[in-house]
């Protein structure tokens, strides 16, 4: 910002300040100088919003449908990419303002569950600064996944209405509103947009959310009569839609509900884009030319339905047959497989579908038929047929529609890609290999490095002597140079133990624990499940610390690890797991004979805000899922672009992560999936608790007494899992004793390594040197150049 800029934003803050408040600079709250703020940067993006959707309108798009979009916060964010972050810090502080009280003033817009949601929000920052015409659609939830405290060790749930003093990102669209039919209701959808900048280049996306809202507020004549509750019984369930988000990450919630959330979004998204093709291309009655303007990117199977909505749409509202309709279909759809985990693939039972949308069941049908007839011409038998089937067994497959229907499927990582072709979609890629294709995640280094992280973001333009890595990550290359240089692996030590002086800091006023930041940061942060095995993390904690209680002078570098996610309220043994790491804590934690070499701390309410303290602290990152499972990760890559090497299996991109920053620099373990396919049917994991100490002594802490669970049970039922599996399988289904061992021995290794301070720091600056390939823009250019062809003029 020059000097004429600077001037006029702080006269157009004052002014706004005082325009929504009518007090005295000197009056006004925290919250008053926030909402100013949010009002005036609004402002300033206001007209290459304006512009960008204007230079757009004809031009092809690509839509990203996705009902989770996990944002975080904006604040810090926006001024980022408009490049005034810095300028508009200072200016506040001349005018007494803190800058950061203001920023954790905002509350998170936390309208995902992990992985997939933070994914979908990366990609519209890409987007926006590879200037790639990207919208996204999704669902304005009034209340975001839920807070999480610990009562007890236990979890707790409350609400989170993130939008209760209202919401200063978003722009109410009002005349855009759509109507969308239920079989038993109508609702009006509105769209709230945000507008998505790109990093310093004029480009402004629009992520459009829906939210769900009456007709009426008010039913006149049933309150004239008295009859209150009924007047208002249309209004709230029409409000119920979009009220929460579903807590489930991976496992599907199978209510009405759930879908009606599903169908509400996908059917005012795709009102919206056929409405607008009308306006703007009149003379294509038969929608010739729909697939040149528009790409849709489905989001998992979440939005699948928004296949037959168009369908629908076409044929019902535009009178297109049902042919002519499947085929603009046809060129329109691709989809994104984010799991190989069963009980994540979306089937719902006809009859639910039937209750929220006959008419789309009656397409789904039909597009079954036609399904049915292409393979019975390619001579498959029914029963052939059968894993194709989108209808069977009175389940609607929703990924099977997509897969048949769309011309792309893509997995989110190398070996993810590899196992839907050889496994999960097996059949599929034998029948439409050239659907396939691989998108290996990114995460946007805006937030994750240049917001989060601004010391480490000095550096690296200091050394490089440029900041155009902002824009092509890949120059972070350039570090490899510095690799042997001492001073410069010396500043970067510097930087991460100021980070980790900052988060202790921060865990302190938070969770009450204090943790030396001379220790190893060793971290785990993601949603609690099973196959991410954080138990196995547990399990060897509960090992360190009795070999430190045998063996008090022990040879141990002090290590503190950390825990965060959340664990979905329905999930019982995964807040086992966050009650087992709970109580971990608290008996190391109050053992003066140990908790100067060892600490642990499961943090509250782990959030994207919380995420952006916690990665650049990091010395080591957890990456232990059971090789198969993890599709990608992106927590992985966070760590990696912060510095931090990972302990992990052969995994999702763990694998992508030690090609790329090389094995030396990084502490891989465990089964590979190859391994366990060899081994599953004999596997014994009895067998393995009988023979190895180490083993035993850690499970049985689960159920000897050390260790209290308060009489939930929820330590019999991790252990039971283990080696006594009440359900006649043979037990630790995610091979958590299978790889125990080698984890313990990395750990080991890790721990001997640490103490070498200049090889651990090039460890670190390895890792960030190579972490250009995990930049979500490398990502969203692969999806705009290999699957939308959003950047060729003659489509
Ligand atoms: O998607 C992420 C991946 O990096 C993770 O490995 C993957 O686990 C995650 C149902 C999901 N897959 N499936 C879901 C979320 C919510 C829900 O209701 C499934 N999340 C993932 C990004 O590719």
């Amino acid at each position: 910002m020059d000097k004429l800029e600077k001037d006029k934003f702080t006269d157009s803050y004052v002014e706004n300040l005082q325009r929504i408040t009518l007090k005295n600079f000197d009056e006004t709250s925290e919250k008053d100088k926030y909402d100013a703020l949010c009002d005036t940067i609004m402002e300033l993006i206001n007209q290459e919003w304006r512009e960008s959707k204007e230079k757009s309108r004809h031009e092809r798009k690509a839509y990203y449908f996705s009902a989770e979009f996990l944002i975080g916060r904006s604040l810090g964010n926006n001024l980022i990419n408009l490049g005034i972050y810095d300028d508009v810090k200072e200016l506040l502080c001349e005018l007494g303002i803190d800058f950061e009280a203001l920023e954790d003033y905002e509350d998170d817009a936390a309208l995902g569950n992990g992985g997939l949601g933070r994914l979908a929000a990366c990609f519209m920052d890409s987007a926006a600064t590879q200037d790639i015409n990207m919208y996204g659609y999704g669902v304005r939830y009034r209340e975001g996944l839920f807070k999480q405290s610990f009562e007890n060790g236990f979890q707790k749930e409350q609400g989170d209405s993130w939008i209760k003093d209202g919401d200063g990102w978003s722009i109410r669209v009002d005349s855009d509103s759509r109507i969308v039919n239920f079989k038993d209701q109508q609702v009006k959808a509105v769209p709230f947009d945000m507008p998505v900048v790109g990093l310093e280049n004029g480009k402004v996306n629009t992520l459009r959310l829906w939210q769900a809202e009456p007709f009426e507020e008010f039913e006149f004549d049933k309150f004239n009569n008295f009859e209150y509750d009924a007047a208002v019984a249309k209004k709230n369930r029409a409000e119920d839609i979009t009220r929460v988000l579903y807590p489930n990450d991976i496992q599907r919630a199978g209510r009405v509900l759930r879908l009606k959330q599903q169908y509400f979004f996908v059917s005012a998204s795709i009102q919206d884009i056929v409405a607008k093709y009308k306006r703007y291309f009149a003379d294509d009655m038969r929608f010739k030319n729909f697939h040149k303007y528009h790409v849709i990117q489905l989001n998992d199977t979440h939005p699948n339905i928004a296949i037959a909505e168009l369908i629908r749409v076409l044929v019902d509202e535009n009178s297109l047959s049902f042919e002519e309709a499947l085929e603009v279909a046809r060129k329109v759809f691709a989809f994104t497989n984010h799991t190989v985990l069963q009980e994540a693939i979306e089937k719902w039972p006809i009859d639910i579908v039937e209750e929220v949308s006959p008419r789309c069941l009656e397409i789904i049908y039909q597009i079954n038929d036609v399904l049915v007839n292409h393979f019975k011409k390619k001579g498959l038998s029914e029963t052939e047929i059968d894993p194709y089937r989108i209808v069977i067994n009175d389940q609607v497959h929703m990924a099977n529609l997509a897969i048949y229907v769309g011309f792309s499927i893509n997995g989110v990582a190398e070996l993810h890609t590899g196992i839907l072709k050889v496994d999960t979609f097996k059949h599929w890629y034998e029948v439409f290999p050239e659907k396939f294709n691989n998108k290996t995640n990114g995460i946007t280094p805006r937030r994750w490095l240049l917001y989060a992280n601004r010391p480490l973001s000095s550096f690296i333009t200091e050394k490089l002597g440029s900041d155009n890595w902002k824009y092509n990550l890949d120059e972070l290359k350039g570090l490899e140079k510095f690799a042997r240089d001492e001073k410069t692996l010396n500043e970067l030590w510097d930087i991460k133990h100021a980070n980790k002086e900052r988060l202790a800091k921060y865990i302190l006023e938070h969770e009450g624990v204090k943790i030396d930041p001379n220790s190893i940061f060793d971290i785990q942060v993601k949603r609690i499940h099973e196959y991410k095995r954080q138990h196995l993390n547990i399990l060897h904690i509960i090992y360190l610390y009795h070999e430190l209680k045998n063996n008090p002078d022990m040879d141990f570098y002090p290590t503190t690890f950390i825990f965060g996610g959340k664990a979905a309220p329905g999930y019982f043994r995964a807040k086992g797991i966050i009650k087992l790491a709970n109580e971990v804590a608290r008996v190391v934690n109050n053992d003066s004979e140990v908790n100067d070499k060892l600490k642990v701390v499961f943090v509250e309410n782990f959030r994207v805000s919380y995420g952006e303290k916690i990665y650049p602290a990091a010395d080591v990152s957890e990456q232990i899922s059971t090789a198969g499972k993890e599709a990608s990760g992106t927590g992985n890559m966070k760590f990696m672009l912060n510095g931090a090497p990972t302990l992990g299996t052969l995994d999702g991109a763990n694998i992508e992560i030690f090609d790329h920053a090389g094995e030396e620099n990084n502490y891989r373990f465990g089964a590979t999936v190859e391994d366990l396919k060899n081994i599953q049917a004999s596997y014994n994991p009895v067998k393995l608790y009988q023979t190895d100490k180490n083993i035993r002594d850690a499970v049985d802490a689960l159920v000897n007494g050390e260790l209290d669970d308060n009489n939930s049970y929820m330590f019999l039922d991790i252990y039971n899992e283990l080696i006594n599996p009440q359900d006649g399988s043979r037990g630790d289904r995610y091979y958590v004793l299978k790889d125990f061992e080698d984890y313990r021995r990395a750990h080991e290794q890790i721990n001997k390594d640490y103490r070498d301070k200049l090889a651990w720091s090039k460890k670190c600056l390895m890792n960030i040197a190579n972490a250009g390939y995990f930049s979500s823009d490398r990502t969203i250019i692969d999806y705009a150049d290999h699957i939308w062809k959003v950047d060729s003029p003659n489509y």
